[in-house]
Protein backbone atom coordinates (compact mmCIF):
# COMPACT_ATOMS: atom_id res chain seq x y z
CA UNK A 1 0.00 0.00 0.00
CA UNK A 2 1.67 3.46 -1.09
CA UNK A 3 -0.23 6.46 -0.37
CA UNK A 4 2.09 9.85 -1.39
CA UNK A 5 3.29 11.74 1.19
CA UNK A 6 2.58 9.49 3.73
CA UNK A 7 5.06 9.29 6.83
CA UNK A 8 8.00 7.20 6.67
CA UNK A 9 6.85 5.55 10.00
CA UNK A 10 2.98 5.28 8.79
CA UNK A 11 4.52 3.64 5.65
CA UNK A 12 6.62 1.33 7.94
CA UNK A 13 3.37 0.38 9.75
CA UNK A 14 0.92 0.00 7.08
CA UNK A 15 3.45 -2.06 4.95
CA UNK A 16 5.04 -4.58 8.07
CA UNK A 17 3.62 -7.60 6.24
CA UNK A 18 5.99 -6.94 3.20
CA UNK A 19 8.95 -6.95 6.06
CA UNK A 20 11.11 -9.98 5.94
CA UNK A 21 10.64 -12.13 9.02
CA UNK A 22 8.02 -9.41 10.03
CA UNK A 23 8.57 -9.39 13.45
CA UNK A 24 9.03 -5.81 13.31
CA UNK A 25 12.99 -6.32 13.96
CA UNK A 26 13.72 -4.81 10.09
CA UNK A 27 10.93 -2.15 10.67
CA UNK A 28 13.14 -1.48 13.59
CA UNK A 29 16.40 -1.53 11.92
CA UNK A 30 14.88 0.56 9.15
CA UNK A 31 14.09 3.25 12.04
CA UNK A 32 17.19 3.15 13.55
CA UNK A 33 18.90 4.29 9.93
CA UNK A 34 16.45 7.34 9.36
CA UNK A 35 17.10 8.32 12.60
CA UNK A 36 20.97 7.94 12.10
CA UNK A 37 20.14 9.38 8.95
CA UNK A 38 18.99 12.65 10.29
CA UNK A 39 21.90 13.29 12.76
CA UNK A 40 24.15 12.95 10.02
CA UNK A 41 22.45 15.53 7.78
CA UNK A 42 22.33 17.36 10.23
CA UNK A 43 26.16 17.85 10.80
CA UNK A 44 26.12 17.27 6.69
CA UNK A 45 24.71 20.35 6.28
CA UNK A 46 26.20 22.85 8.42
CA UNK A 47 29.63 20.84 7.78
CA UNK A 48 31.35 24.22 5.63
CA UNK A 49 30.66 26.19 9.08
CA UNK A 50 32.24 23.97 11.36
CA UNK A 51 35.64 22.75 11.52
CA UNK A 52 34.27 19.09 10.39
CA UNK A 53 35.45 19.11 7.11
CA UNK A 54 38.64 18.95 6.94
CA UNK A 55 40.74 15.77 7.10
CA UNK A 56 40.96 13.79 10.22
CA UNK A 57 44.37 12.90 10.00
CA UNK A 58 44.19 9.34 9.76
CA UNK A 59 43.52 7.29 6.66
CA UNK A 60 41.05 4.59 6.23
CA UNK A 61 41.63 0.89 5.28
CA UNK A 62 41.02 1.82 1.56
CA UNK A 63 43.95 4.36 2.08
CA UNK A 64 41.84 7.28 2.18
CA UNK A 65 42.04 10.39 3.86
CA UNK A 66 39.79 10.00 6.51
CA UNK A 67 37.24 13.04 6.50
CA UNK A 68 35.84 13.81 10.03
CA UNK A 69 32.54 13.68 8.59
CA UNK A 70 33.47 10.24 7.45
CA UNK A 71 34.04 9.08 11.02
CA UNK A 72 31.06 10.95 12.52
CA UNK A 73 29.06 9.07 9.90
CA UNK A 74 30.67 5.93 11.19
CA UNK A 75 30.25 6.28 14.55
CA UNK A 76 26.51 7.86 14.32
CA UNK A 77 25.25 4.56 12.54
CA UNK A 78 27.24 2.29 14.40
CA UNK A 79 26.12 4.00 17.50
CA UNK A 80 21.87 4.01 16.67
CA UNK A 81 22.16 0.28 14.93
CA UNK A 82 23.58 -0.91 18.16
CA UNK A 83 21.41 0.43 20.34
CA UNK A 84 18.47 -0.88 18.92
CA UNK A 85 19.18 -4.82 19.93
CA UNK A 86 18.35 -6.17 15.87
CA UNK A 87 22.00 -6.17 14.90
CA UNK A 88 24.75 -8.84 15.78
CA UNK A 89 27.19 -7.57 12.86
CA UNK A 90 27.92 -4.23 11.51
CA UNK A 91 30.98 -3.81 8.85
CA UNK A 92 32.00 -0.48 7.11
CA UNK A 93 34.20 0.82 4.61
CA UNK A 94 35.69 2.82 7.59
CA UNK A 95 36.48 -0.15 9.50
CA UNK A 96 39.10 -3.13 8.39
CA UNK A 97 37.37 -5.85 10.37
CA UNK A 98 33.68 -6.14 11.04
CA UNK A 99 32.16 -5.47 14.49
CA UNK A 100 30.39 -7.83 16.37
CA UNK A 101 26.98 -6.88 18.70
CA UNK A 102 26.99 -9.37 21.15
CA UNK A 103 23.61 -7.59 22.85
CA UNK A 104 22.43 -6.17 25.97
CA UNK A 105 22.69 -10.26 27.78
CA UNK A 106 25.57 -10.79 25.84
CA UNK A 107 23.38 -13.45 24.22
CA UNK A 108 24.36 -13.12 20.29
CA UNK A 109 20.24 -13.15 19.86
CA UNK A 110 20.30 -10.59 17.29
CA UNK A 111 19.21 -11.90 13.91
CA UNK A 112 20.27 -8.98 11.35
CA UNK A 113 23.53 -7.85 9.97
CA UNK A 114 24.46 -4.25 7.98
CA UNK A 115 27.10 -3.29 5.41
CA UNK A 116 27.65 0.42 4.67
CA UNK A 117 29.50 3.15 3.10
CA UNK A 118 28.57 5.65 5.97
CA UNK A 119 29.38 8.78 4.02
CA UNK A 120 30.21 7.91 0.21
CA UNK A 121 31.73 10.16 -1.89
CA UNK A 122 33.38 12.05 0.85
CA UNK A 123 36.03 13.74 -1.41
CA UNK A 124 33.14 16.23 -2.56
CA UNK A 125 32.14 17.24 1.08
CA UNK A 126 34.60 20.44 1.16
CA UNK A 127 33.80 21.80 -2.37
CA UNK A 128 30.11 21.49 -1.91
CA UNK A 129 28.89 18.79 -3.95
CA UNK A 130 26.32 15.87 -2.25
CA UNK A 131 27.51 12.50 -0.99
CA UNK A 132 25.88 10.01 0.51
CA UNK A 133 25.23 6.99 2.67
CA UNK A 134 24.18 3.23 1.46
CA UNK A 135 23.28 0.33 3.29
CA UNK A 136 22.87 -3.39 2.88
CA UNK A 137 20.81 -5.42 5.10
CA UNK A 138 21.13 -9.34 5.41
CA UNK A 139 19.59 -12.69 7.83
CA UNK A 140 22.43 -13.97 9.81
CA UNK A 141 23.90 -17.19 8.42
CA UNK A 142 25.61 -18.38 11.70
CA UNK A 143 23.72 -19.81 14.61
CA UNK A 144 22.01 -17.36 16.59
CA UNK A 145 23.18 -17.56 20.25
CA UNK A 146 26.98 -17.34 18.77
CA UNK A 147 28.93 -14.38 17.62
CA UNK A 148 28.53 -13.16 14.06
CA UNK A 149 31.46 -14.83 11.86
CA UNK A 150 32.20 -13.56 8.50
CA UNK A 151 29.96 -15.68 6.83
CA UNK A 152 27.25 -13.32 7.57
CA UNK A 153 28.94 -10.82 5.80
CA UNK A 154 30.09 -12.61 2.77
CA UNK A 155 26.55 -13.35 1.32
CA UNK A 156 26.12 -13.06 -2.44
CA UNK A 157 23.74 -9.99 -3.22
CA UNK A 158 20.60 -11.74 -3.71
CA UNK A 159 19.65 -12.79 -0.17
CA UNK A 160 20.01 -8.83 0.54
CA UNK A 161 16.47 -8.32 2.86
CA UNK A 162 16.82 -5.06 2.40
CA UNK A 163 18.97 -2.18 1.04
CA UNK A 164 18.97 1.70 0.71
CA UNK A 165 20.68 5.25 0.34
CA UNK A 166 20.59 8.59 1.49
CA UNK A 167 21.31 11.18 -0.45
CA UNK A 168 22.54 14.76 1.18
CA UNK A 169 21.96 16.96 -1.69
CA UNK A 170 19.28 19.86 -2.27
CA UNK A 171 16.88 17.75 -0.33
CA UNK A 172 17.87 14.67 1.56
CA UNK A 173 16.16 11.88 0.79
CA UNK A 174 16.31 8.09 2.04
CA UNK A 175 15.90 5.59 -1.13
CA UNK A 176 15.18 1.88 -0.53
CA UNK A 177 13.80 -1.49 -1.10
CA UNK A 178 13.21 -4.45 1.39
CA UNK A 179 12.07 -6.88 -2.30
CA UNK A 180 9.07 -4.71 -2.95
CA UNK A 181 9.97 -2.43 -5.14
CA UNK A 182 11.83 1.19 -4.08
CA UNK A 183 10.29 4.14 -2.45
CA UNK A 184 12.03 7.71 -1.65
CA UNK A 185 11.21 9.60 0.96
CA UNK A 186 12.27 13.35 1.66
CA UNK A 187 13.13 14.64 5.39
CA UNK A 188 11.57 17.96 5.95
CA UNK A 189 14.25 19.02 8.03
CA UNK A 190 11.93 21.54 10.16
CA UNK A 191 9.94 19.27 11.34
CA UNK A 192 12.35 16.29 11.14
CA UNK A 193 9.64 13.86 9.49
CA UNK A 194 10.24 11.63 6.47
CA UNK A 195 7.95 12.08 3.88
CA UNK A 196 6.72 9.51 0.78
CA UNK A 197 8.10 11.80 -2.04
CA UNK A 198 8.86 9.21 -4.61
CA UNK A 199 6.24 5.77 -4.45
CA UNK A 200 7.25 2.96 -6.58
CA UNK A 201 10.19 4.64 -7.99
CA UNK A 202 11.05 2.92 -11.52
CA UNK A 203 14.75 3.08 -13.73
CA UNK A 204 13.12 4.35 -17.02
CA UNK A 205 14.23 1.29 -19.47
CA UNK A 206 16.30 3.60 -21.13
CA UNK A 207 17.81 6.92 -21.45
CA UNK A 208 20.27 9.22 -22.92
CA UNK A 209 22.45 10.08 -19.69
CA UNK A 210 26.23 8.10 -19.25
CA UNK A 211 27.86 8.80 -16.26
CA UNK A 212 31.67 7.79 -16.38
CA UNK A 213 35.13 9.18 -15.15
CA UNK A 214 36.42 10.30 -18.79
CA UNK A 215 39.61 11.00 -17.46
CA UNK A 216 40.22 7.41 -16.82
CA UNK A 217 39.75 6.44 -20.70
CA UNK A 218 43.04 5.84 -21.79
CA UNK A 219 43.34 3.55 -19.29
CA UNK A 220 40.10 0.91 -19.80
CA UNK A 221 39.42 -2.09 -21.60
CA UNK A 222 38.96 -1.56 -25.44
CA UNK A 223 35.08 -2.43 -25.30
CA UNK A 224 34.38 0.29 -22.43
CA UNK A 225 36.53 2.83 -24.98
CA UNK A 226 33.73 1.47 -27.61
CA UNK A 227 30.57 1.59 -25.92
CA UNK A 228 31.75 5.57 -24.93
CA UNK A 229 32.45 6.20 -28.27
CA UNK A 230 28.91 4.75 -29.49
CA UNK A 231 27.39 7.20 -26.00
CA UNK A 232 29.26 10.16 -28.13
CA UNK A 233 28.27 9.39 -31.89
CA UNK A 234 25.59 11.30 -33.84
CA UNK A 235 23.20 8.37 -34.35
CA UNK A 236 19.74 7.40 -33.51
CA UNK A 237 18.97 8.93 -30.09
CA UNK A 238 22.32 9.88 -29.36
CA UNK A 239 24.57 11.51 -28.40
CA UNK A 240 23.65 10.78 -25.58
CA UNK A 241 24.78 13.53 -22.23
CA UNK A 242 27.76 12.99 -20.11
CA UNK A 243 27.03 13.71 -16.20
CA UNK A 244 29.45 12.73 -13.90
CA UNK A 245 29.22 14.12 -10.07
CA UNK A 246 32.22 12.05 -8.62
CA UNK A 247 29.71 10.76 -6.12
CA UNK A 248 27.90 7.04 -6.63
CA UNK A 249 25.15 7.92 -5.02
CA UNK A 250 24.23 11.21 -6.49
CA UNK A 251 24.68 10.23 -10.15
CA UNK A 252 22.77 7.02 -9.34
CA UNK A 253 19.75 8.90 -8.11
CA UNK A 254 19.64 11.68 -10.78
CA UNK A 255 20.07 8.29 -13.60
CA UNK A 256 16.73 6.35 -11.59
CA UNK A 257 14.52 9.27 -12.32
CA UNK A 258 15.71 10.53 -16.12
CA UNK A 259 16.97 7.24 -17.05
CA UNK A 260 20.80 6.82 -17.48
CA UNK A 261 24.29 4.87 -16.51
CA UNK A 262 26.36 4.68 -14.29
CA UNK A 263 29.97 2.66 -15.02
CA UNK A 264 33.11 2.16 -12.93
CA UNK A 265 35.09 -0.34 -14.93
CA UNK A 266 38.41 -2.21 -14.21
CA UNK A 267 41.46 0.17 -15.53
CA UNK A 268 45.36 -0.64 -15.75
CA UNK A 269 45.05 1.87 -12.52
CA UNK A 270 42.43 -0.03 -10.91
CA UNK A 271 42.34 -3.84 -12.14
CA UNK A 272 39.57 -4.70 -10.21
CA UNK A 273 37.63 -1.69 -10.42
CA UNK A 274 37.19 0.89 -7.68
CA UNK A 275 33.61 0.21 -5.96
CA UNK A 276 32.95 -2.47 -2.85
CA UNK A 277 31.34 -5.07 -3.84
CA UNK A 278 29.17 -5.64 -0.20
CA UNK A 279 28.34 -1.96 0.44
CA UNK A 280 27.87 -0.20 -2.41
CA UNK A 281 27.78 -2.59 -5.78
CA UNK A 282 25.48 -4.80 -3.94
CA UNK A 283 22.84 -2.48 -2.31
CA UNK A 284 22.73 -0.25 -5.24
CA UNK A 285 22.03 -3.51 -7.51
CA UNK A 286 19.37 -4.82 -5.56
CA UNK A 287 17.49 -1.04 -5.78
CA UNK A 288 18.27 -0.83 -9.44
CA UNK A 289 16.82 -4.21 -10.45
CA UNK A 290 13.65 -3.77 -7.52
CA UNK A 291 13.52 -0.09 -9.89
CA UNK A 292 13.33 -2.50 -13.13
CA UNK A 293 16.93 -1.66 -14.08
CA UNK A 294 20.41 -3.93 -14.05
CA UNK A 295 23.38 -3.99 -12.73
CA UNK A 296 26.69 -6.11 -14.06
CA UNK A 297 30.17 -6.16 -13.70
CA UNK A 298 30.21 -5.87 -17.46
CA UNK A 299 29.54 -9.41 -17.95
CA UNK A 300 27.48 -10.93 -14.59
CA UNK A 301 24.60 -10.20 -12.71
CA UNK A 302 26.34 -8.20 -9.68
CA UNK A 303 23.67 -9.74 -7.25
CA UNK A 304 24.83 -13.76 -8.24
CA UNK A 305 28.76 -12.52 -7.43
CA UNK A 306 29.78 -15.25 -4.53
CA UNK A 307 31.54 -12.15 -1.81
CA UNK A 308 35.73 -13.57 -1.14
CA UNK A 309 36.40 -10.54 0.92
CA UNK A 310 35.24 -7.98 2.89
CA UNK A 311 36.50 -5.05 1.07
CA UNK A 312 36.19 -6.49 -2.12
CA UNK A 313 36.23 -4.27 -5.46
CA UNK A 314 34.25 -5.08 -8.57
CA UNK A 315 33.59 -3.57 -11.83
CA UNK A 316 30.34 -1.68 -11.73
CA UNK A 317 27.29 -1.24 -14.50
CA UNK A 318 24.59 -0.10 -13.12
CA UNK A 319 21.30 1.76 -14.52
CA UNK A 320 18.50 1.69 -17.59
CA UNK A 321 18.36 -1.89 -18.36
CA UNK A 322 18.64 -1.34 -22.23
CA UNK A 323 21.95 0.90 -21.71
CA UNK A 324 23.35 -1.79 -19.54
CA UNK A 325 22.53 -4.85 -21.60
CA UNK A 326 24.46 -2.49 -24.69
CA UNK A 327 27.53 -1.76 -22.88
CA UNK A 328 27.88 -5.43 -22.02
CA UNK A 329 27.30 -6.35 -25.76
CA UNK A 330 30.21 -3.87 -26.25
CA UNK A 331 31.89 -5.66 -23.63
CA UNK A 332 31.42 -9.28 -24.68
CA UNK A 333 33.06 -7.87 -27.68
CA UNK A 334 36.51 -6.35 -26.59
CA UNK A 335 37.01 -7.68 -23.07
CA UNK A 336 40.28 -6.33 -22.92
P1 LIG B 1 36.73 8.67 -9.18
C1 LIG B 1 33.56 8.03 -4.20
O1 LIG B 1 34.90 7.88 -3.70
C2 LIG B 1 33.29 6.83 -5.07
O2 LIG B 1 33.39 5.66 -4.31
C3 LIG B 1 31.91 6.95 -5.72
O3 LIG B 1 31.00 7.59 -4.90
C4 LIG B 1 32.21 7.74 -6.98
O4 LIG B 1 31.30 7.47 -8.03
C5 LIG B 1 33.63 7.27 -7.35
O5 LIG B 1 34.24 6.81 -6.15
C6 LIG B 1 34.46 8.40 -7.91
O6 LIG B 1 35.73 7.86 -8.22
O7 LIG B 1 37.92 7.75 -9.35
O8 LIG B 1 36.00 8.90 -10.49
O9 LIG B 1 37.04 9.96 -8.46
Amino acid sequence: MVKKNQTLGEFIIENQAEFAYSSGELSRLINSIRLAAKVVNHEVNKAGLVDITGAAGETNVQGEDQQKLDVYANEKFIQTLTNREIVCGIASEESEDFITIAGQNNDHKNKYVVLMDPLDGSSNIDVNVSVGTIFSIYRRVSPIGTPVQLEDFLQPGHKQVAAGYIVYGTSTMLVYTTGHGVNGFTLNPALGSWYLSHPDMKFPETGNIYSVNEGNYVHFPRGVKNYIKYCQEEKEDRPYTSRYIGSLVSDFHRNMIKGGIYFYPTSSKAPHGKLRLLYECNPMAFIAEQAGGRASDGFNRILDIEPKELHQRVPFFCGSKNMVIKAEEFMAKDPE
